[in-house]
């Protein structure tokens, strides 16, 4: 399956987001608890280098919880993380505790010059559809930033205050333009990272299929008790996606299933393993 997911406005983003990085003291960097590793950005690594950065992994609500402890542990060792749920709120409080405690030195120091304090200036990044203006929205508790259930929403950048001490800056999603492994660019096509219109959604299907009887079999329940022999055709026909003849609409299946996965119909579900 070939991935054409590096469109001209991605490239956009990502001149923007160079542009803007002078003005930012600190990066909030969203992952997908769901898949921890492969939904965060080696481009950024590299675009942001040296700035002080928090991660959060968002969607947490979404994820396995005894993976997203694991993951945790894991990227902790490098920087402060944080599991968290943009749209119910979950984790969501400790955020501005921990960029007032990240920038706490930086303060101190201007204000050892006699510099005033101002606002710390927070850029949130991320891959598309992972959240990003959600978590604007609940921080500030109105909907402010546009969101939508589908990558490639939020077009510019744009400044809000979240707090009395802290303003953040939307950035649209970016993607890098070569997965290097092969699993990546499936994961993220899964997780509604990629839009639906350039991928093949119905080897997609077939992939999570099989990721799914090898790791969490039990979720697979929800359409038969042999989850063992279950296929994208016996899928769609539980859900009543016949074609005339009596024949199985495979690719309204394979929607179907997606939607059912991304959703978290199928339960909590991590995709990554260390
Ligand atoms: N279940 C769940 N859904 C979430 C969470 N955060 C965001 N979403 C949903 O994910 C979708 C994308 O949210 P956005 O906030 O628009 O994502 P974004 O990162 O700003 O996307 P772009 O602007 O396209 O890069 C929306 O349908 C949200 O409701 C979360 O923590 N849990
Ligand atoms: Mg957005």
């Amino acid at each position: 399956m070939s991935i054409q997911w590096f469109p001209g406005h991605m490239a956009k983003a990502k001149r923007l987001l160079s542009d803007q990085l002078e003005w930012v003291d600190v990066v909030v960097e969203l992952g997908d608890a769901r898949l921890p590793e492969s939904s965060r950005n080696p481009l950024l690594q590299q675009l942001l280098k040296g700035k002080p950065k928090i991660i959060l992994l968002n969607k947490a609500d979404l994820a396995d919880p005894q993976w997203t402890e694991v993951w945790l542990k894991e990227l902790r060792k490098e920087n402060p993380v944080l599991a968290v749920s943009a749209t119910s709120g979950l984790g969501v409080g400790k955020i501005v505790p921990e960029l007032e405690r990240l920038m706490a030195d930086k303060q101190d120091r201007m204000a050892a010059k006699g510099v005033r304090a101002r606002s710390v200036r927070a850029m949130v990044v991320g891959i598309p559809n992972i959240g990003k203006s959600s978590l604007i929205n609940q921080l500030i508790g109105s909907p402010k930033a546009k969101t939508g259930n589908k990558p490639g929403v939020t077009r510019g950048n744009q400044w809000i205050r979240i707090h009395e001490k802290v303003e953040l800056l939307d950035t649209p999603g970016l993607l890098w333009p070569k997965f290097e492994d092969p699993d990546v660019g499936k994961k993220l096509g899964a997780a509604g990272a990629i839009r639906d219109e350039v991928l093949n959604l119905e080897e997609l299907s077939e992939w999570l299929l099989g990721w799914l009887k090898e790791y969490y079999p039990a979720t697979l329940q929800r359409y038969t008790q042999e989850t063992a022999q279950l296929t994208l055709e016996e899928i769609g026909r539980s859900r009543g996606c016949l074609v005339k003849g009596g024949q199985v609409d495979i690719l309204t299946a394979a929607h179907i299933f997606m939607r059912e996965f991304r959703s978290g119909a199928l339960g909590k579900i991590t995709l990554d393993r260390i």
